[in-house]
């Protein structure tokens, strides 16, 4: 079935019919007419329990969309995932970081090869390189211990292992420092090695590509740094190593590939952080608790294969963002995890969803005549009650939210945990069923006021719940949102592992930065407004 005829099957058209009938139910008549309402709309999977009986669902919403499911596909099409399709069509790639927490035994090919083994040998490599850096038999190229270590990559190469080092923190060496440099701008290299002892500091250097402007940059950076503060070229082989597809350009760069962790095509950016990619979190964490990270993914995939749609994790929640951003109108999707450490979280998952879903041609290459994927955003809990949970309280837009905490703390003051939680509660309870104006009369607002106060409620939010934030939790967490971007991906028929979007501001900036660069200003041919905010830079420049 071509994708543009998806808005006119009956079951599209049947879930249109629906959202007209269901628009107009709040969620507190929906609970009070069903007291076993959460216990109908909750699922458990790899040790996360999703409640998502605060949606503006019931029992036919969740038929129809597991119909749309069913329909689109969706199991066939994770299925071939799963056996090494080549289904990123328009890189006529496979698409199987499921592959890289696959147990040792497991056979799954690419192209005939079974890649498992492969997988294996790196993760072996990266323990004993992890273990040597954390026991401090590597040593720096005076014999210092390293004491720091500096991941320079970015987009996929940065967001997962920063939001991982910082999510998995209390798991880390507490002895060492872990910084990371993504951005071109030079305050960010500058920012990353400040008050560091170049002699105690290992550069892992992150790129699938290995050509990547600011990870080059930043790279080179960082070579001429080491080189002298060390005094001494040789001093780059003890100071770096690289995480990378690209053999080639490694040993250009002048890294040993005895130094280079490989991953393969088939392991997309913002997939990888499961990968080589993931050294420095394996360096931070250990070996042990990183393997133990890749068994929580890879129990959320084994959920995601097996449990039935209804009670499967990732499918549900898909097909409750299909719900919203297709029959609601819902431009985003908000993620409030209530836990410190996870305030990279939204932004990892920013990129996670927003760069897979962010599609307009489906896979037949025909313009969409539906909407894809939304705007993810978010702040951890409690932080942006006091900022702008307002606008999602009373505001006039629909703003589903994805709560997530932790029954355990890992801090140890424990009573702060108690308030934590209530907030939590309490916020996806507000917006479920919020405040009448009959009952702040009740409690004596003045009339004046009342009207001011009052919350209408039926906001509508997922609740995940794990026993506590530790490294296999973060990765049954990750995959859940990676299948579920892959669910909606399949209900949208788009290609959820290509970004050709980001191509064309990219060769736009290699054609500007001559012209910053060189010393004759080199005639414009851009737009007025382009050209315009060139000579200005140019001006500006010239008088530094
Ligand atoms: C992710 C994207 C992108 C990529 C970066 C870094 O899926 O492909 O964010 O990860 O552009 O690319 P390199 O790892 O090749 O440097």
């Amino acid at each position: 079935m071509a994708s543009r005829e998806l808005i006119d099957t009956p079951t599209w058209r049947a879930l249109v019919a629906h959202q007209a009938k269901i628009k107009d139910a709040h969620l507190r008549q929906l609970f009070a007419d069903d007291p076993k309402r959460a216990e109908k709309f909750t699922a458990e999977g790899a040790g996360i329990q999703l409640d998502y009986s605060k949606n503006r669902i019931d029992g036919e919403t969740i038929q129809l969309l597991l119909r749309l499911a069913k329909e689109r596909g969706v199991a066939a099409r994770r299925d071939a995932m799963f056996r090494g399709e080549k289904t990123n069509k328009s890189e006529n790639r496979a698409v199987l970081h499921v592959a890289l927490r696959a147990p040792r035994d497991e056979v799954i090919e690419v192209d005939g090869h079974n890649v498992v083994p492969d997988v294996h040998a790196v993760l072996d490599r990266m323990s004993e390189f992890a273990d040597k850096v954390r026991d401090g038999s590597w040593t720096g190229h005076t014999g210092k211990r390293i004491r720091n270590v500096i991941n320079i990559g970015i987009g996929g190469s940065y967001l997962g292992p920063e939001m991982a080092y910082l999510a998995l923190r209390p798991f880390s060496d507490r002895g060492m420092t872990f910084r990371f440099v993504s951005n071109v701008d030079g305050a960010a290299f500058s920012e990353a090695t400040h008050g560091l002892d170049a002699a105690e500091t290992l550069f892992v250097v992150s790129s699938k590509t290995f050509t990547t402007l600011e990870t080059m940059t930043n790279a080179k950076t960082a070579r001429a740094w080491v080189v002298e503060k060390l005094g001494a070229e040789e001093a780059v082989a003890k100071h770096f190593v690289a995480d990378s597809t690209n053999t080639a350009g490694v040993e250009t760069f002048g890294i040993d590939t005895s130094h280079m962790f490989e991953f393969w095509d088939w392991v997309g950016g913002r997939y990888s952080m499961d990968s080589a990619i993931g050294l420095s979190t394996m360096i931070a964490i250990g070996p042990e608790n990183f393997r133990a990270m890749l068994a929580g993914f890879h129990a959320m995939d084994e959920h995601f294969c097996t449990a039935p749609p209804e009670k499967n994790l990732p499918m549900l929640m898909g097909l409750l963002t299909v719900w919203y951003n297709n029959f609601f109108d819902a431009q985003t999707l908000g993620i409030m995890p209530y836990a410190e450490h996870m305030s990279r979280f939204p932004a990892y998952l920013q990129q996670l969803q927003m760069e897979s879903n962010g599609k307009h041609v489906d896979l037949s290459t025909n313009h969409v005549n539906y909407q894809t994927g939304p705007i993810i955003w978010g702040e951890p809990g409690t932080d942006g009650q006091h900022s702008f949970y307002q606008l999602i309280h009373q505001g006039t837009k629909i703003i589903p939210c994805d709560f997530i905490g932790f029954m355990t703390p890992l801090s140890s003051y424990a009573d702060h945990h108690d308030l934590l939680m209530a907030n939590l509660f309490a916020q996806a309870e507000a917006l479920a069923f919020g405040k009448t104006a009959a009952e702040f009369k009740a409690e004596g607002s003045p009339d004046f006021q009342t009207p001011f106060r009052v919350t209408e409620g039926n906001r509508p939010t997922n609740l995940m719940l794990a026993d506590r934030l530790d490294p296999k939790t973060l990765g049954s967490l990750i995959a859940l949102y990676e299948h579920s971007v892959f669910t909606q991906g399949a209900v949208w028929d788009i290609d959820s592992f290509d970004q050709w979007g980001v191509e064309l501001g990219k060769v736009l900036a290699l054609r500007i930065i001559p012209e910053l660069q060189d010393a004759a200003e080199p005639p414009l041919k851009h737009d007025s407004s382009t050209n315009a905010a060139i000579k200005r830079y140019r001006a500006y420049k010239a008088r530094r």
